[in-house]
């Protein structure tokens, strides 16, 4: 039996910056169909003996309209009493932990310490700060996985590298420590088995190639299954008129001879993952770009993909699901 478009399934690989805000606009849109958010735990680190998830966590803010837009990353509203304590006491002030993300740290540390597993407590996180409807949010796998950057000045944890130094080193190379004993997550794999699962599409974010696609897609098995099982993938360009819209990421891909560009994001991917991608959506600031990029010509759709706002957010949601996919 086919499924109509409003209630196949989504899947979103996600990092925590474009990624996240389109997890929040996705989710807005599929009030009807089912989605899974699977996030990059490449970023993940142990900072005051807490376990810190960015992008998941960027990704439960956004869903549930509690991310600070402006910051692109931690909870609205936010205040600092707990971090200027530390501060007070000694202790490290760099990785700015507000004190209503605090909560959801300690309440993350105390499921963690009852023995219950990433997903589940991510679950059980987002529900509490008011997740409802057929969305769920994953962390890619259940193993640790962290991302390492080699760089001028030597091996470094990602966090460090672009918090505490600020993207300053030049980078030589990334890697994801523990990613080889790494599984797609039980709780991705198990739900695929349900009906309301049995046929799918395949978002992958407008997120960081290397840095929050690559964790993902590099977990063993996960890009076989996505594709064996998945009726459709489609990839979102995170380059918008030959820049990344915010962050260091261009700066990233140029010092990993990566070009900047649309055309250099869909090689890349293409030649990381042969055959993954079905649909490759560039923004319509690079149509132009197009004509040098024989290969993809036919598989790359334009849209305006910028969601700097949630109503543009909603209207490139809106395209992705009923004009991209919603094509049987
Ligand atoms: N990014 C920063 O640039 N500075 C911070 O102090 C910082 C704190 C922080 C706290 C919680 C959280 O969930 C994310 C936070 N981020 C911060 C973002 C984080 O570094 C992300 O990994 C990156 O934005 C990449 O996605």
């Amino acid at each position: 039996m086919i499924s109509s478009v409003s209630s196949r399934g989504v899947v979103l690989l996600s990092g925590g910056g474009g990624g996240a805000r389109l997890a929040a606009a996705l989710h807005q849109q599929r009030s009807k169909g089912p989605l899974a958010i699977l996030t990059n735990t490449g970023d993940d680190f142990e900072h005051l003996g807490l376990t810190i998830c960015p992008d998941t966590d960027s990704v439960i803010y956004a869903v549930t309209e509690q991310l600070d837009r402006e910051r692109g990353w931690g909870r609205s509203g936010e205040s600092w009493n707990a971090l200027s304590e530390i501060k007070q006491m000694g202790g490290p002030d760099w990785f700015q932990l507000g004190d209503r993300d605090l909560a959801l740290h300690l309440q993350r540390a105390a499921l963690l310490a009852e023995g219950k597993s990433m997903s589940e407590v991510t679950a059980t996180v987002a529900g509490r700060l008011g997740l409802t409807g057929q969305t769920l949010i994953i962390p890619a796998s259940e193993q640790a996985i962290r991302t390492r950057v080699l760089t001028d000045q030597g091996e470094m944890a990602f966090q460090e590298y672009f918090v505490a130094r600020r993207c300053e080193p030049r980078l030589l190379d990334v890697r994801y420590h523990g990613i080889e004993r790494a599984l797609p997550n039980p709780a991705f794999t198990d739900l695929l088995q349900e009906p309301a699962w049995h046929e799918f599409d395949v978002i992958v974010g407008p997120s960081n190639p290397l840095l929050s696609v690559a964790p993902i897609l590099d977990i063993p098995g996960m890009a076989s299954l996505l594709r064996q099982r998945a009726r459709r993938v489609v990839a979102v360009s995170p380059i918008v008129g030959g820049r990344a819209l915010k962050g260091p990421a261009a700066k990233i891909m140029t010092e990993l001879a990566m070009s900047v560009s649309a055309q250099g994001w869909t090689q890349w991917i293409d030649q990381r993952y042969p055959g993954l991608v079905d649909t490759w959506v560039w923004d319509k600031e690079d149509q132009a770009a197009l004509s040098e990029t024989e290969a993809s010509a036919g598989r790359v759709r334009f849209t305006n993909t910028v969601m700097s706002q949630p109503k543009p957010a909603a209207a490139f949601a809106d395209w992705l699901i009923e004009d991209c996919l919603g094509d049987d």
